[in-house]
């Protein structure tokens, strides 16, 4: 005879093993899923804060992966490269202009499973690295972009930079149906092997708009709210033309073939 006290007794055994067996598949499936980070970042004469960039990702990795970071960069006439290197970031040289291309050579050269990428200048929260990484893994989601309006810091983008960004987003909800609300954020963390899923396009700044269009029709994606610093160092865009440019291309994506 069985008493009631035996079968609690039981049950408690068995749903601790289930625990641990959950724990257990819950850490094989991290370890096999993630085995390697590539950060991955386009400059253009950052001197003043690829440095700094560099040692805030360095301070939140996350523990327990294998890193590496890449600087793609186009031309810089300063010291970005040197001060790069010598932080330990792999820098790759990709002449041709354009922050599209710049992110295409780096996910070429990419020898991680996970790619986060972020631009030089210290606007995006490299802290926020290890649990966006976690997200992905817990979600089991392919693609993670970021939301900058969610918590924009005084100073951290200008009105008619930030009016372009919704007008730009609002285009990109109708036209493609993709629920973004920033649709010009720099900061991806996404899963290497749907690259060959996704059709880039455009080799400047509207791959931008292109990525996450592209992950949010053929990967499980998501966009998560994050906080947006003011740059250090000069802006690289220019705000009417690319903001332009970007908007055509939606068009184009749309209605005929993108360039
Ligand atoms: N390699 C490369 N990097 C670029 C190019 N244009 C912009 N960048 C970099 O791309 C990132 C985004 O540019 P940024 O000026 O910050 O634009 P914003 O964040 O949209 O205002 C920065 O790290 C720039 O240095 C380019 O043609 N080639
Ligand atoms: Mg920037």
């Amino acid at each position: 005879m069985i008493g009631e006290g035996q079968i609690l007794g039981f049950r408690k055994v068995f749903f601790r093993l289930k625990k641990r067996e959950n724990l257990f598949y819950g850490v094989a499936h991290i370890r096999h899923r993630m085995r390697r980070l590539s950060v991955i970042i386009p400059t253009m004469n950052e001197e003043q804060s690829i440095g700094l960039v560099i040692d805030d990702i360095r301070k939140h990795l996350p523990p327990g992966i294998e890193s590496e970071i890449l600087i793609v960069d186009t031309d810089s006439k300063d010291r970005t490269r040197e001060i790069a290197a010598s932080k330990g970031a792999v820098v790759i040289d990709e002449p041709r202009r354009g922050y599209g291309r710049a992110y295409k050579t780096g996910f070429e050269n990419a020898s991680g499973d996970i790619i986060c990428t972020l631009d030089a200048d210290m606007t995006y929260p490299a802290d926020r690295i290890p649990d966006l990484i976690a997200l992905l893994d817990k979600e089991q989601l392919e693609f993670l972009t970021t939301n900058r309006f969610a918590q924009m810091e005084p100073g951290a983008m200008s009105a008619s930079h930030r009016i372009g960004n919704k007008l730009l987003s609002i285009v990109a909800r109708i036209l493609f149906r993709v629920k973004v609300k920033d649709s010009q954020s720099g900061m991806w963390v996404f899963r290497k092997d749907i690259l060959p899923r996704l059709d880039l396009t455009s080799d400047k700044m509207a791959l931008s708009e292109e990525i996450k269009i592209e992950a949010f029709r053929k990967a499980r994606a998501r966009e998560v709210p994050i906080r947006y610093s003011p740059r250090v160092g000069e802006v690289k865009l220019n705000t009417w033309d690319d903001g332009l440019q970007n908007l055509k291309f939606l068009f184009k994506k749309r209605f005929g073939r993108a360039k």
